[in-house]
């Protein structure tokens, strides 16, 4: 039997409180019914406002919700985890993503991919204007950034209507109607799962245009960027929908010279990579004097822009090729990128080596013979 549930929220007009409740379709053979009651799952009733709920899936049957709350001297965030029988999970009647001061609103909500949530809302603390503002929550409720949310925007004017979307890394991609310049524009920021944002400081511009545009959505584009939808005024007759992608840049490597050196020399391999976010992990593979290949150094993370300064086998001497391999933090590949290494020095083999020491026991042979047939003559004198 199927068993699916739909779970839905609003805010009644009546009273300013958050409600759910589950679906309501009935189909044959099907078994949809409301699961919670007629009277639904309370998640906030506390005194003054709670409004605009969102909502995303805690990955294990439950639900994270977000809403606009004015509890306080003026609106702030609050959420609230319920299970799959909608019992609260977290301190009654939510607790506060941000309670600052000033007054926050808008808020939306996508999942961490870890059983959390990311949230971002709109913002006007200690300025004229709004701003965008993100707080990481995990499955127990407790905040991961910064107390009252880190700055996705600060830029000058307002920045409203944020949209939020997974990263696929724990992260998130995050969008907003922009008053910064001489029109409404739209911009996008992504934040990493610690809370650091990786693109442009206040965010990359997707389109400023002149003329409005505004009320930005978007989606991934399944390969660590997004698409972003939007309507426009650029006609200055009628409104039109257009769409941008921004998308994940491919890492890059650097071509470090070939190197000469000997079995004593010291130099190491120095590869840069390059990424538009944080980095990711490479590998290194060389070959051995039967030109097959090896793993010189397994996978390990690197980070943009930082020199890698890897060792070179000095056990014999030869032409080696060296080749590293790496990916970005979305599992997106670069083109890899191979040294030649000559090393030259003096070879001692096992067969040098049998050498050596039958010519030495034969030279301390020949020693002691000479010293015995001295000792002899000695005594014979
Ligand atoms: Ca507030
Ligand atoms: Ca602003
Ligand atoms: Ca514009
Ligand atoms: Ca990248």
């Amino acid at each position: 039997m199927i068993n699916t549930s739909l779970l839905i929220f609003w805010s009644s007009a009546s009273n300013n409180n958050i409600t759910s409740t589950s679906s309501i379709k009935n189909l044959p053979n099907l078994s949809w019914g409301i699961a919670w009651g007629t009277e639904s799952k309370p998640i906030c009733t506390s005194d003054d406002h709670q409004v605009i709920p969102q909502i995303c899936s805690d990955g294990a049957g439950g639900a994270i919700i977000v809403w606009a709350d004015s509890r306080g001297a003026t609106y702030d965030i609050y959420a609230q985890r319920i299970n799959s029988n909608g019992d609260v999970q977290w301190t009654s009647n939510g607790r506060a993503i941000c309670a600052e001061s000033d007054f926050q609103y808008s808020p939306q909500i996508c999942s961490d991919d870890a059983g959390g949530a990311i949230i971002v809302w709109e913002d006007d603390r200690g300025t004229v204007d709004m701003d965008i503002y993100a707080q990481r929550v995990n499955s127990a409720g407790s905040i991961q950034w910064t107390l009252d949310g880190i700055e996705i925007c600060g830029a000058i004017d307002d920045q409203n209507y944020p949209q939020i979307i997974t990263d696929g890394s724990n992260g998130a991609i995050i969008t907003w109607q922009d008053q910064r310049g001489t029109s409404n524009d739209i911009y996008a920021q992504r934040v990493n799962s610690a809370g650091s944002i990786q693109w442009t400081l206040d965010g990359s511009a997707i389109c400023t245009k002149a003329a409005t545009q505004k009320e930005p959505q978007v989606c991934s584009d399944g390969a660590g960027g997004a698409i972003i939808t939007w309507a426009d005024w650029r006609s200055l007759s009628h409104w039109d929908i257009y769409a941008q992608r921004i998308k994940n840049e491919l890492p890059t490597s650097s071509h470090p010279a070939d190197i000469t050196t000997t079995k004593t020399g010291s130099e190491t391999i120095n590869w840069t990579l390059y990424d538009d976010c944080a980095g990711g992990l490479y590998r290194v593979l060389a070959n051995d004097t039967s030109g097959n290949n090896y793993m010189w150094k397994n996978w390990t993370s690197w980070t943009n822009n930082i020199t890698l300064n890897i060792p070179i086998n000095r056990t014999v001497s030869g032409s080696f090729k060296y080749t590293i391999e790496y990916y970005d933090d979305q599992n997106q590949y670069g083109i890899s990128d191979t040294v030649i290494v000559d090393i030259s020095g003096l070879e001692i083999s096992g067969y040098n080596i049998l050498i050596l020491l039958i010519s030495a026991f034969i030279s301390l042979a020949i020693l002691k013979r000479k010293i015995k047939t001295n000792r002899i003559k000695q005594r014979s004198n």
